[in-house]
């Protein structure tokens, strides 16, 4: 029997994070199906990139007011939220990221009562490690994510830092549902391509001969944009090579002082935000990934869905997507020159390159392919509606 198709509200920062990415990748595959999806957001999500049937987006507007320092975001979703849930008559509300937006959804259905959808909190990473378990945010986030209907995290690791970071009772169950990619989008180049970029009114060519290492984040500082030019630098000296950084944040500004330091800047382009970066991985030799911590590594894993080796640190979520030796190599936090001859070795080894890179491609399709991984979701939403 064909089972009753979902409405589901999805609530997640429309910028350009790997948690925004998933929760509109969730959905575009939900309506896909045939699934009703309400996207609840500040703005269109980035990767909602065309019309699609079964989606409608709903704009959270915050009034400003000269009182306030900051415009409450969190009680103007909430109000959308009691909308939306209302008037589209939704099954179920899924939210991305816990700060604020658990918050937000369990304000929601305590104002619509026993109507209430149910709620799923999907945790992401520095909702937990850096911002929830903050004594700023600890207490509400705590009691947001206990009182979801359901609670999801992309890793094993994340899982347990909840559990720990947070003090919550591991009577609170957390669904381990791994993050995904479209293997086939995120596909291994047809042909070899120019190489050659352009970023922000700037041409990066490809000189003949050379190697392309990429990093792509958001430039916080967990990304740790040091290591990433001081491996590069290293590399750099004994494999011609170029670094090619696509994103932006507050690290750049020092991240561009260290390069021209190093006397590097010939051969590292920044190219700034790119909503179309797969060509990029597509043209790459090695991605570089050296953070502090990271809850999955979502870049990293549609690198390798692109056949690129990933060169990483050996932190949180980091072993669970990229298998070390395999599709890549993990080394201790800070171990530069650990990643630098990891790099090296895979760069002068052609071989080895290739096994790494169909490894890799290997690994994202029979591990984190989207047409998998997200009737996980479904599946779980079912569950919880009974
Ligand atoms: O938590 C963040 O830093 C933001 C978040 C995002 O929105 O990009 O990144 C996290 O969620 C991604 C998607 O689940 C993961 O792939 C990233 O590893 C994770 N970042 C960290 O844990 C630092």
């Amino acid at each position: 029997m064909e089972r009753k198709k979902l409405r589901v509200g999805i609530s997640c920062y429309p910028t350009f994070g790997g948690s925004g990415v998933i929760a509109t990748e969730i959905g575009i595959e939900l309506a896909r199906c045939g699934h009703q999806v309400h996207f609840i957001c500040l703005d269109v999500p980035r990767r909602l990139r065309e019309f699609t049937d079964n989606i409608f987006f709903h704009e959270v507007g915050v009034l400003d007011y000269p009182l306030f320092t900051h415009p409450p975001y969190d009680i103007s979703l909430a109000s959308k939220m009691v909308e939306i849930a209302t008037y589209q008559r939704l099954d179920l509300i899924h939210v991305h990221y816990a700060v604020p937006h658990a918050t937000s959804a369990l304000l929601a259905a305590q104002v619509l009562g026993q109507d209430a959808p149910p709620v799923v909190t999907t945790l992401h990473g520095t909702d937990i490690t850096l911002v929830g378990n903050d004594p700023a945010y600890l207490p509400i986030t705590r009691y947001s994510i206990y009182q979801s209907s359901g609670v999801t995290a992309p890793s094993q690791y994340l899982k347990e830092a909840t559990y720990e970071e947070l003090h919550l009772s591991t009577s609170t169950p957390i669904e381990v549902i791994p993050n995904f990619v479209d293997v086939d989008l995120f596909r291994p180049a047809a042909s070899a391509g120019s190489g050659n970029f352009a970023g922000e009114g700037r041409v990066c060519p490809r000189i003949a001969g050379e190697r392309t290492i990429t990093h792509v984040s958001n430039f916080r500082p967990v990304k740790r944009l040091e290591d990433v030019v001081r491996i590069f630098a290293l590399v750099n000296e004994q494999v011609r090579s170029r670094l090619v950084l696509v994103g932006d944040g507050p690290e750049r500004g020092r991240t561009q002082e260290l390069v021209r330091e190093l006397g590097l800047g010939e051969r590292v382009c920044f190219l700034g935000k790119q909503d179309a970066f797969l060509h990029i991985l597509q043209q790459s030799d090695l991605f570089l990934l050296p953070s502090a911590t990271e809850s999955f590594g979502l870049a990293a894993l549609e690198a390798m869905s692109c056949g690129v080796p990933v060169i990483a640190t050996d932190v949180g979520g980091i072993p669970e997507v990229v298998a070390d030796g395999e599709s890549g190599f993990l080394s201790p936090l800070g171990d530069v020159e650990s990643m630098a001859n990891n790099a090296i070795m895979l760069l002068r080894d052609e071989q080895l390159h290739a096994q790494f890179a169909k490894e890799a491609r290997a690994r994202a399709v029979s591990e984190f392919r989207l047409q998998d991984v997200v009737p996980q979701y479904v599946e779980y939403y079912y569950r919880l509606l009974g």
